[in-house]
Order: C-alpha cells, then sequence, then structure tokens
C-alpha cells in the first residue's frame, strides 16, 4: 500500500523533514530484523484528532525491548509524548496511522546487537482499510498458509519484533497469489494461530473463540482486547481456546482484529464459506461498536483515547 508523506517525523527527539529522515545502510536493523514496532490509529473525535490506546501500545513496545533486549533511552510518558507531538505537527484533522519504531542503528556489524545504538523514530501518515474497504463491507477470502507461525521458543512472539514479519510476508504473498486476501497461519503445533497483522475469532453457537496469544504464539493484540470487553460489556461470552483447522471451516462467524486493519468480517476459510459466506449478526454488532468507539462515541469507551 503506498505511502501518503506527511511533514515531519520525529527521529530521536527532533522533528525532521519527511524527505530527510533517512538512514545509513548499514544500519543493523536493516541488516538483521533488529527492531520492534507498533502500529497505531488516530481517529477524528467530536473534540478533535484523538490516538487510540496510546499508552498500551508504547507499554507494548517498551515490552517489546525488555524481550530483546534494546536499551531505550526514553521513559513510556516521553513516548507517549513524542507521538502526540508528531500527530499534532502533522496536522491530520481525518486522522492517520502511526508508527514508532525502535531500530538498531549505525555502528556496529555482526549478529551481536548490544553494542548497537538504540534509535527510535515515530511517523505519522493517513492509512485507509488495510485489507480494502469491500473486504470490510463484505468480509474477507481466506487461505491457510503453508508457512507456519513461529515457534515462540525459535523467535519471542509476545514481542512485536521487525524480524518476524518476514515470516508474515511469506505467508501473504502465498495468499495473494493464489487469489485470497489474506493469510492464517497454524502454530508449530497445528493450531491456529494468527493471520500476518491481525488476530482472529470465530463465533460458534454464540460464542466467541479465540486462540489464548501467548500459547497460540500469537501477539497479544490490544485491538483483540478491546474486541473481547466490547463483546463481553454486549453480554457475549469469549472465550480463550486452542481452535484447529477445522474450527475454521466449521464456524458460525469469524472476523479478524488488528489496528491497521480494524474488525474484519471473513467470508471464507479455503473457499468454504464462514456460515453463509457474509457478515454474521456478531460479527457485525462488534464492528459497529468498535467503529464508534475508536472515533470517541461510546461514553463507556472514551478513556480508551487521548487527545492531542
Ligand atoms: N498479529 C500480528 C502479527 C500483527 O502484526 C498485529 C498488528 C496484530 C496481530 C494485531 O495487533 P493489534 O494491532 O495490537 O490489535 N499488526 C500491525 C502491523 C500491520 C502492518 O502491516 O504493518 C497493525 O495492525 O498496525
Amino acid at each position: 500500500m503506498p505511502i501518503t508523506p506527511t511533514k515531519k517525523i520525529w527521529m530521536d527527539g527532533q522533528m525532521v523533514d519527511w524527505d530527510q529522515a533517512n538512514v545509513h545502510v548499514l544500519s543493523h536493523g536493516l541488516h538483521y530484523g533488529t527492531g520492534a514496532f507498533e502500529g497505531i490509529r488516530a481517529y477524528p473525535t467530536s473534540s478533535g484528532v484523538a490516538v487510540f490506546r496510546l499508552r498500551e501500545h508504547m507499554a507494548r513496545l517498551l515490552r517489546s525491548c525488555r524481550v530483546l533486549m534494546f536499551d531505550i533511552p526514553y521513559t513510556l510518558d516521553e513516548l507517549c509524548d513524542a507521538v502526540t507531538e508528531t500527530v499534532r505537527v502533522n496536522d491530520v484533522p481525518n486522522g492517520c496511522y502511526i508508527r514508532p519504531l525502535v531500530y538498531l542503528g549505525y555502528g556496529e556489524m555482526g549478529v551481536n546487537p548490544l553494542l548497537a545504538p538504540v534509535n527510535v523514530a515515530v511517523a505519522v501518515w493517513p492509512w485507509g482499510a488495510y485489507l480494502g474497504d469491500e473486504g470490510v463491507a463484505k468480509g474477507v477470502r481466506m487461505k491457510i498458509s503453508s508457512w507456519r507461525r513461529h515457534d515462540p521458543n525459535a523467535m519471542p512472539t509476545a514481542a512485536k519484533a521487525t524480524g518476524h514479519y518476514l515470516n508474515s510476508s511469506l505467508a501473504k504473498v502465498e495468499a495473494l497469489k493464489a487469489g485470497y486476501d489474506e493469510a492464517i497461519m497454524l502454530g508449530p503445533d497445528g493450531r491456529v494461530s494468527e493471520c500476518t497483522g491481525e488476530n482472529l475469532f470465530v463465533v460458534r453457537d454464540g460464542v466467541i473463540l479465540t486462540p489464548p496469544p501467548s500459547e497460540a504464539g500469537a501477539l497479544a493484540g490490544i485491538t483483540l482486547d478491546s474486541v473481547v470487553t466490547i463483546a463481553q460489556d454486549q453480554g457475549y461470552t469469549v472465550r480463550f481456546e486452542a481452535l484447529a483447522r477445522t474450527d475454521l471451516y466449521l464456524a458460525d462467524e469469524a472476523f479478524l482484529t488488528g489496528t491497521a486493519a480494524e474488525v474484519v468480517p471473513i467470508a471464507s476459510v479455503d473457499d468454504r464459506p464462514v456460515g453463509d459466506g457474509t457478515p454474521g449478526p456478531i460479527t457485525t454488532a462488534i464492528k459497529s461498536i468498535y467503529h464508534d468507539a475508536v472515533r470517541g462515541d461510546v461514553e463507556r469507551y472514551r478513556s480508551w483515547l487521548t487527545q492531542v
């Protein structure tokens, strides 16, 4: 998806012009995937642009750094301020996607990361529906990937590390080349893990099920957490449960969640329609409440928003 440039990118405490936000080609992260990042969205609300669950995202970034042993020179408050400041200076009244990135920079080569400088950047740009407007409206066609998700003892899946996404890219390309919209990956144990950039839910007999992220080697999604709260507040039962491939084929409803993707119905898995192949009632209800919550239109969830 093409990037629409904005004005400034926050780099190590400085606001740098978009076109000047460069790094050296021998930066450590470029060679070894030594980075950690976040994906956040800011939305237009009746009282101006607001960032959705900012603190939770930046806390997860710090947890990623802890797992990867990156000595990040900023506090949680400083990182949150860097985000709100970047959103503010870029003047994005319709909201934006926000990409905080911690990466090992220039000065050291070799896989030992401990001596490489730790750099931090925050960029924002307007980003539309990650899986397309039609996918959001009608549901996306999913394929179970031949690529397995990481074994948590090979890659620390609790960290949102840049290097992890080579696996996602392989699965995404396989799915797209085969004519699908997105891939579902099974974990090393053969149970359902997650998608290339989203968590996954199914609905069966009115109960909402999703794999427990740490056991499934999936990212503990913040959208997942928001959706679980919304669903429980609506009176639905939500269970964290291991899912087999056939649970996807036999689901009454299924949907994806992620910051970039938001809440997206699944129309089919491996060419088997989910339910009747159109978005089901529980998916539609949750998608609609999420849509309103991120825009500040649900009083109960106002505390999820940080005004910039
Ligand atoms: N799993 C993966 C692998 C993942 O990358 C994401 C977010 C999620 C689950 C959902 O997490 P959360 O956003 O906290 O609900 N993927 C981000 C990156 C997408 C990209 O292509 O870049 C995102 O949605 O921002």
